[in-house]
C-alpha cells in the first residue's frame, strides 16, 4: 500500500496535476478533490480540480468556479483521482481525454472486491468513512494545517459520507477528524445550515414525487422507484439531483432491500440499491458489472422500463423465497 509520504514525494515530481472525483460528486467527492487541489498548490504545483456535471446540491454547498471543466491531457503530468478509483467512474466527457494520462494517483476509500483499478504505481486505497480523511492524512505529512476553506472542504465531506454521524462507518478516528478540522476553523454551523437545514422548492418537488410513485415487492420488502427522462422533463430535474435519494428508500420502515431506478441514456436504466445489514448486493451488481459494497452497490444495465418490475422481482426472489407466479 502506498504510504503518505510516497503520495507527497510524487506531487513533487510533478509540474501540472490535474484532480478528478467520481461523476455525480457528492460531498465528499468536491470536499477531497477540492483539498487535494489545494496541498498540490501548497507545494508549489499547479493544479486543478475537474468537474463537469453536478447536482443543485453541490451547487449549493459549493462554489462551483473552483471547478475547471475543459481538460486536456497534454497540459498535465500527473492526475490525480479522489474518491474513486477507477476510469469507469470518470464523467464521460473526461473517458477518452484520460486514456493519454499515464501517470496517476490514487486516494480512495471504497475497498471494492472484484473492482478494476486504474493502474497506478501510486494507489493509497484505505477503507476509512471518507475520502476526505484520506486527503487530511496528507496534510500531516507535510505538517500543514488546513486552512479555514480547507477544513470546510473536509468537513463537508466527511459529514457527507458520514451522513452526519449516522452512517456505520464511524470510529474514534471519525470523531477525532472532526475536531480537528473544527481547531482548523471549519465553520461547521455554516456548512450544517447549507447541507441540511434549507430545501429548496426544487427538492421538495422530487420528495413529493418520490413518496408518492414508491412501488412495493417481496411483501414490502422491496421497494423501488422509477425515474425516466419524460420525470426529468416534468420535475425539471436531471438525474444528478435524483441520485441523492440513494439512501432515502432504505430508511422506511420495513424495507430490506430498496432500488432506485433511473435513466441514464436511451436504453439505459442505472439501478442503485442498498440493503438491510444481512443482504449482500456484491454478488448482483458484480453480476451486472456494477460495483459497490455490501449494503450499497449499484449497476447500469439495458433495459425496457416495462421489464424492470419483473426483473427485479427475479433478482429478489432468491432471498426472500418468494412465489414467481405471483
Ligand atoms: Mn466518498
Amino acid at each position: 500500500m502506498t504510504s503518505c509520504s510516497q503520495i507527497i514525494k510524487k506531487i513533487k515530481g510533478a509540474k501540472n496535476i490535474a484532480v478528478f472525483a467520481h461523476r455525480g460528486p457528492d460531498s465528499d467527492a468536491c470536499g477531497s478533490m477540492l483539498a487535494f487541489r489545494d496541498l498540490c498548490r501548497i507545494l508549489g504545483k499547479n493544479a486543478e480540480a475537474f468537474c463537469f456535471k453536478y447536482s443543485d446540491y453541490i451547487k449549493n454547498n459549493f462554489d462551483v468556479k473552483e471547478f475547471k471543466s475543459n481538460f486536456s491531457a497534454k497540459n498535465y503530468d500527473l492526475v490525480a483521482f479522489c474518491d474513486m478509483h477507477t476510469a469507469k467512474r470518470l464523467d464521460e466527457c473526461y473517458q477518452e481525454e484520460f486514456k493519454k494520462c499515464q501517470n496517476v494517483i490514487i486516494v480512495d476509500h471504497h475497498i471494492i472486491s472484484g473492482n478494476e483499478v486504474v493502474a497506478s504505481d501510486c494507489a493509497r486505497i484505505i477503507p476509512k468513512a471518507s475520502a476526505s480523511q484520506l486527503v487530511l492524512d496528507l496534510y500531516r505529512e507535510i505538517g500543514q494545517k488546513p486552512s479555514k476553506q480547507v477544513a470546510n472542504y473536509l468537513y463537508a465531506g466527511l459529514v457527507g459520507d458520514t451522513n452526519r454521524f449516522l452512517n456505520s462507518n464511524l470510529s474514534k478516528e471519525v470523531f477525532e477528524d472532526a475536531t480537528y478540522l473544527l481547531e482548523c476553523g471549519a465553520d461547521v454551523q455554516k456548512i450544517y445550515d447549507k447541507m441540511y437545514r434549507s430545501i429548496s422548492k426544487k427538492e421538495m418537488r422530487l420528495t413529493k414525487y418520490l413518496y408518492g410513485h414508491l412501488k412495493y415487492l417481496q411483501g414490502g420488502k422491496v421497494l423501488y422507484i422509477i425515474f425516466t427522462e419524460k420525470d426529468y422533463k416534468k420535475l425539471d430535474t436531471t438525474f444528478e439531483d435524483i441520485q441523492l435519494f440513494s439512501n432515502t428508500l432504505i430508511q422506511i420502515e420495513g424495507v430490506e432491500w430498496s432500488f432506485l431506478v433511473y435513466q441514464v441514456s436511451k436504453f439505459h436504466f442505472r439501478f442503485s440499491m442498498r440493503s438491510a445489514e444481512n443482504i449482500d448486493l456484491v454478488p448482483l451488481a458484480s453480476k451486472m458489472k456494477g460495483g459497490g459494497h455490501k449494503n450499497a452497490a449499484a449497476f447500469t444495465k439495458r433495459m425496457k422500463k416495462s421489464k424492470i418490475k419483473k426483473s427485479i422481482e427475479k433478482w429478489t426472489n432468491g432471498v426472500f423465497n418468494a412465489n414467481k407466479n405471483d
